[in-house]
């Protein structure tokens, strides 16, 4: 580790804060507080294979203390730091009903709300494979001093100042967009800091991967099955089939797709008439991250980041990625529109 090429996440956003003269530093610090969460979720990730010994979820462990479930626990452990490090007003989760308001005397002034998806693919746990935490980061629109409202966590993903996610993989990454730039931190394990691996990332703008559960084509409409017949023939730009890639873990998924282009979508099918991912908890902030990066986010209809949401959990179709995919997608998508 060469000392004077090493740079923390902490050191990062203090830097990148001192570009703007007006900024509070208060953005850095939830950053922070996030990196800290992951952090901690990351230590349980990597005992997950040990729950035989340790215990299942519900059970004691050897030190009296109950195992949570995975889940639970980053839910919780993302609520609990963000409540107590009052950057934050309030926090909303993929686990939860209703956003929760901390409301205690620092939390009204905080100027920011966080939006997360604990523990996102957690269905991959069980086969040891990469899964993440996905989290968003708006300006509240409510007056600072109250409480923060309903409204504060359903503003569009144009709104949003900073969005990224932790994988949970080989090793621990975090990426994270502002609408300059798209960074990406791994974390070195000897001194617990997430150090700056990946500056400045874009998403090619070519890129030959899908990614798709196929296993759903007969439930999907004609424009969809149109596009993966165009992906598995032998196209022109590349003289063989595209390659299909595909983990069921939208954080490895979308990852993958940044770094090598290609794109990952999860269409309306015959029986999620929105697809399945949630547009506050996955869609936006991947939306977010992937076009400072330089590629394209679509519902199908419209700009995923344009998509006013009307409710916390809502779900909207996505096609996310280089631009070459995501455009030829959409052109059979809005060719063939049928109903599924
Ligand atoms: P989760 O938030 O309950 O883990 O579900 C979201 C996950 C995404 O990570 C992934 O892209 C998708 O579900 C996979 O769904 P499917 O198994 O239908 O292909
Ligand atoms: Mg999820």
């Amino acid at each position: 580790m060469n000392p004077k090429k090493l740079m923390t996440l902490d050191e990062f956003t203090i830097q990148e804060t001192r570009k703007f003269p007006q900024a509070t530093g208060e953005l850095s610090a939830l950053l922070r507080d996030i990196g800290l969460a992951c952090k901690l979720i990351n230590k349980q990730v990597l005992k997950a294979g040990l729950v035989d010994i340790l215990g299942k979820h519900g059970a004691t462990n050897v030190q009296g203390e109950e195992q949570m479930k995975l889940d639970v626990y980053a839910d919780e452990t993302l609520i609990n730091i963000l409540r107590n490090s009052n950057d934050c007003a309030g926090v909303a989760s993929e686990e939860n009903d209703d956003f929760i308001c901390f409301g205690d005397e620092y939390s009204v002034n905080s100027k920011y709300v966080v939006l997360f998806d604990p523990l996102d693919g957690s269905s991959n746990i069980d086969v040891n494979a990469p899964i993440g935490t996905i989290f968003s980061i708006y300006r509240r629109v409510s007056p600072l001093g109250s409480p923060c409202t309903k409204e504060d966590f359903l503003q569009p993903g144009n709104k949003l100042m900073a969005a990224g996610y932790v994988i949970y993989g080989s090793s621990t990454m975090m990426v994270y967009a502002t609408k300059l730039s798209v960074n990406g931190f791994t974390l070195e394990p000897s001194i617990g800091e997430f150090c700056l691996s990946h500056p400045n990332m874009k998403c090619p703008e070519k890129g030959k991967i899908y990614s798709i559960n196929q296993g759903n084509t007969c439930k999907y409409n004609d424009g969809i099955k149109g596009f993966l017949d165009y992906c598995m023939e032998s196209n022109k730009e590349e003289g063989r089939p595209y390659s299909h890639r595909y983990i069921g873990s939208m954080v490895a998924d979308m990852h993958r797709t940044l770094i090598k282009g290609g794109i990952f979508l999860y269409p309306a099918d015959k029986s999620n008439a929105n697809g399945k991912l949630r547009l506050q908890y996955e869609c936006n902030p991947m939306a977010f991250l992937v076009e400072a990066a330089g590629g394209v986010a679509s519902t199908g209809t419209e700009n995923v980041l344009d998509v006013m949401p009307a409710e916390l959990h809502q779900r909207v179709p996505i096609f996310i990625g280089s631009k070459n995919l995501v455009n030829k997608a959409l052109e059979y998508v809005n060719a063939k529109e049928t109903v599924a």
